[in-house]
C-alpha cells in the first residue's frame, strides 16, 4: 500500500519555523547585610512594584534565600541586572541579582 504522507513530512520539514526568543527569570538573592527597606526599594525603583508587592517579595528572598522578581527578554534581563548591581554597590550593599534562561 502506498503511504500518502509524503506531502505532509515535507511540509514539517519545510514549515517556517518561527522559535520565540528564550525568557530569562531575573532572581534576587538573600544575604544576611542588605537592609530590607532597600531591597524593598530596588523592587519599587526597578520592577515597577507597589510598595505591598514590593515588601512581600522581599520577605520571599528573606525568607527562602531567592526569588523570582521578573522575567523578561535576555536583553531587559541584562539591563535589570545591571541596574540592581549597580545601585547596591552605590549604597554600598552585597545585594546579588542574578538571570537565568527560563
Ligand atoms: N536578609 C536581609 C536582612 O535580614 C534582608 C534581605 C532581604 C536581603 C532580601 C537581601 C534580599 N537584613
Amino acid at each position: 500500500d502506498d503511504e500518502d504522507d509524503g506531502d505532509v513530512a515535507l511540509a514539517l520539514k519545510t514549515r517556517p519555523k518561527t522559535k520565540r526568543p528564550p525568557l530569562y527569570k531575573v532572581m534576587l538573592l538573600n544575604d544576611d547585610y542588605t537592609p530590607m527597606e532597600f531591597v524593598v526599594a530596588v523592587l519599587e525603583r526597578f520592577f515597577s512594584m507597589n510598595h505591598a508587592q514590593a515588601f512581600e517579595i522581599m520577605l520571599t528572598v528573606h525568607k527562602k534565600g531567592l526569588a523570582v522578581v521578573g522575567v523578561f527578554s535576555h536583553e531587559i534581563a541584562e539591563t535589570k541586572v545591571m541596574q540592581v548591581m549597580d545601585f547596591a554597590q552605590q549604597h554600598q550593599h552585597p545585594l546579588q541579582c542574578t538571570m537565568e534562561k527560563e
